[in-house]
Formats: C-alpha cells, sequence, structure tokens
C-alpha cells in the first residue's frame, strides 16, 4: 500500500495497526473470517470506479462490456454452489437483502415472523428498533424454555394465528441446526413466503455441513462475508418466480447502483467455495466448535443448549460470577475476541448481557483443530478466573500471540 502511505499516513498507520490486530489475537466473532488475497484484490480493484444501475444487458448507463460479465459469472457461481433457480448478487448486505424481501411481498402494516432477536434472530427479522418491527406488524416466535432449541409448534400456532406475509428462519445466535421443514409446511398452508437467513451458516450450506434451505425456502437471504469468507455484501437466492419482484425490490426499489468490486470478490469468494477443500473447511468449523464446546464444559462453562451443531458457541457466564460485558473485555486484553451476547430468556440488559458469543469461520481459516480448541478454553478459564488482573491476562495476550505464530492468516502477511 506504497501509495495509501505516501498520500494518508493516518488511514495508512490505522490499517497497518487493524492488520496487526487480526493477526495477534484470536478471532471468534462468529460474523467474522478472513478472506483470502484473491477476494482482496478483486474486492481493492477499479471495479469500484464503475456505476451499473439496472441488471446485465438492461443498464441505465453504458460501458457495462466487463461489468454485466462479473455479474452474470457471480449470478452462475452463486446458482451453482447453492442450487438455486436464480440469485441476486447485488444487495449491498444482509439487512438490505432482507429489506428487499419484505419490499418484494409485504406492505406496511403486514404482518411478518421471525425469531426473537433476544431469543438468537436478527434485527431484521422484526424487532422493534428495527424498520421491519415498525413498519409492519412484528409476529417473534422463540426457542423453548427447557431445551433453547426453536420452539417449532409455538412458531406454528403463531403463524395460524397471524397468518405473516413473510415466515423468516435463520438466525445470528443459534447454536443447532435449524430444521427448515416445519416452516416450508406451515408457509405452503397459509400462503405465506417461506423466507431463510442463512447468513451465518451460508458456509456451512455451501459445504455440506448444514442441511440446505434452498429447495424448501421461496428466498434464501446471505451475507457474503461470514462462514462464507467473501468480501462484505449480500446474495439472494430464489426460485424463478419470485425473480421480478425481488430484483425490483432491490433496484430500484432499494438501492442505486450495485458495488461492482464486491461482485467481484463475490464472485471469488464463490469459486473458492465450490471446491473439495472448502466443503473440508466447513466440517472443520463445526468439528472446531464441537470441540471448544466439550473443553468449555469440562472447565465448568454452562452453554446454551448444551453445545452446538454448527459454527457457534453460545456461553452462559453466570455460574462464573461474571457477565458478558466484563468478560468479554477482559478476554480482549488477553488476545481473544469475541461479543457479549443476550442467552434465551436473559434477566439482563443488551448492553451487559449474561453470555459471551464465540464461533469457529476465522480461526478455522487459520488451520486451528483440537489442541488449539483446548488451549482457548483453558485461556478462557483463566481469564474468568482472573477478570481484573492485568499481569494475567497480558500473558495470555503473550501466549496467545505466540501460537498464532504457528497459523497465518489468509490475506495477511506474516510480518
Ligand atoms: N452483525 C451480524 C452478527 O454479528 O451476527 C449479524 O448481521
Amino acid at each position: 500500500m506504497k501509495a495509501l502511505k505516501a498520500i494518508d499516513s493516518e488511514i495508512y498507520d490505522l490499517i497497518a495497526s487493524e492488520t496487526e490486530r487480526q493477526r495477534d489475537k484470536i478471532r471468534l466473532i462468529p460474523s467474522e473470517n478472513y478472506v483470502s488475497t484473491a477476494v482482496l484484490e478483486a474486492t481493492g480493484s477499479i471495479l469500484t470506479n464503475k456505476y451499473s444501475e439496472g441488471y446485465a444487458k438492461k443498464r441505465y448507463y453504458e460501458g457495462q462490456q466487463f461489468i454485466d460479465v462479473i455479474e452474470l459469472t457471480a449470478i452462475r457461481r452463486a446458482k451453482a454452489l447453492f442450487g438455486s433457480e436464480t440469485a441476486n448478487v447485488q444487495p449491498y448486505s444482509g439487512s438490505p437483502a432482507n429489506l428487499a424481501v419484505y419490499f418484494a411481498f409485504c406492505r406496511p402494516g403486514d404482518p411478518i415472523m421471525g425469531l426473537a432477536l433476544d431469543h438468537g434472530g436478527h434485527l431484521t427479522h422484526g424487532w422493534g428498533v428495527s424498520i421491519t418491527g415498525d413498519y409492519f406488524e412484528p409476529i417473534r416466535y422463540q426457542l423453548h424454555p427447557e431445551t433453547h432449541r426453536i420452539d417449532y409448534d409455538m412458531m406454528r400456532d403463531l403463524a395460524k394465528k397471524h397468518r405473516p406475509k413473510v415466515i423468516m428462519a435463520g438466525a445470528t445466535a443459534y447454536p443447532r441446526i435449524i430444521d427448515f421443514e416445519p416452516f416450508a409446511d406451515i408457509a405452503r398452508e397459509i400462503e405465506a413466503i417461506f423466507c431463510v437467513d442463512m447468513a451465518h451458516i451460508a458456509g456451512l450450506v455451501a459445504g455440506g455441513a448444514h442441511p440446505s434451505p434452498v429447495p424448501l425456502a421461496d428466498v434464501v437471504t446471505t451475507t457474503t462475508h461470514k462462514s462464507l469468507r467473501g468480501p462484505r455484501g449480500g446474495l439472494i437466492l430464489m426460485k424463478k418466480k419470485h425473480r421480478k419482484a425481488i430484483n425490483r425490490a432491490v433496484f430500484p426499489g432499494l438501492q442505486g447502483g450495485p458495488h461492482n468490486h464486491t461482485t467481484a470478490g463475490i464472485a471469488v469468494a464463490l469459486k473458492e467455495a465450490d471446491t473439495e477443500a472448502f466443503k473440508v473447511y466447513a466440517h472443520k468449523i463445526v468439528e472446531n466448535a464441537q470441540h471448544l464446546a466439550a473443553s468449555l464444559l469440562e472447565k465448568g462453562f454452562d452453554l446454551v443448549s448444551g453445545g452446538t451443531d454448527n459454527h457457534l458457541v453460545l456461553v452462559d457466564v453466570t455460574k462464573r460470577g461474571t457477565t458478558g460485558k466484563p468478560f468479554a473485555k477482559a478476554l480482549d486484553k488477553a488476545g481473544i475476541v469475541c461479543n457479549y451476547n443476550t442467552v434465551p430468556f436473559d434477566p439482563r440488559p443488551p448492553m451487559d448481557p449474561s453470555g459471551v458469543r464465540l464461533g469457529t469461520p476465522a480461526i478455522t481459516s487459520r488451520g486451528m483443530g483440537k489442541a488449539e480448541m483446548e488451549s482457548l478454553a483453558n485461556w478462557m478459564a483463566r481469564v474468568a478466573e482472573n477478570l481484573e488482573n492485568e499481569d494475567v491476562l497480558a500473558r495470555v495476550a503473550g501466549e496467545v500471540k505466540e501460537l498464532l505464530k504457528a497459523f497465518p492468516a489468509p490475506g495477511i502477511p506474516v510480518d
């Protein structure tokens, strides 16, 4: 980044510091990852210079000879990887992708249904502070109070009673496999649109480590940057019968020109995900999460639902005598980055809830395995016992940094 350094050393230095942070800390935020150098190169390319409102062969600006091919390539690869009838690769990210679904199929005030945010859903699944909970009538299903699994009976009963126009499945803090069939069944019965927001698990679905929602859902939305390991962006997979409504909702309904540099990065990531190596990666993510969960249980941590089937572990730290925020802050000082998170039926507020959320996509991209998951659980236990002991936290940070030297991160120079 010689030019950047010469022109703007302030931003250059900040990017350099962030690069070191990503290199020297164990990143456990389940929605983050490391993209490949190839994805970085496509995303940082001159494609950022081009406007392309519209869709391939039907644009409002000339000069689309290469952009059209890039977008069509991304669509072709998305269809092939996920087995979908068609795709839209233009949403700026996951939230605009979900908004496009509501805009395509609902009018203001219509009922929409999703998993409650404080039970692991997403803001855009109808939470009150989101436009989706304000402009529509949100119906929220929850987890079962004992099993902490999705309460499919509650979901079905609420759907029958309120007849939502869109039924949303998908989560941001749910460690278990989602059974898409009950959603598809009730959506068919009440003639609702069945949408799956698979943002967290898209990489697992691509690699065959989680059942695919694509055959059952009318529409599937996803971000491209989480377990799928692409640039920050959005993607909508859909049945052909919904193409017109969805495409119109994305553009001109919600967005202007697509971010062509991102589209190219998505295309590259989709190519990388359509390989044997990525299938191995997806299964390894789950295996690592399960090793991490087992090691944490051994160290006396409480896990929501008792474990995990996917990339994510939700830890209730109440019995360790702490809460999510101080624990996450102490972990950060110790070189382990996660986010504090509510647990189901949490009596505590979202700014200092009872849990932390951990995920294995990024550390699996660095090649970690079972032994490292055990070290991680040991460090987390040490941190929980020494929340305010700066010496211990600094010692753990040093050990973490040392370990990471053996696990180079994709896209990041070793020094
Ligand atoms: N912000 C994302 C996450 O961390 O799960 C959801 O969009």
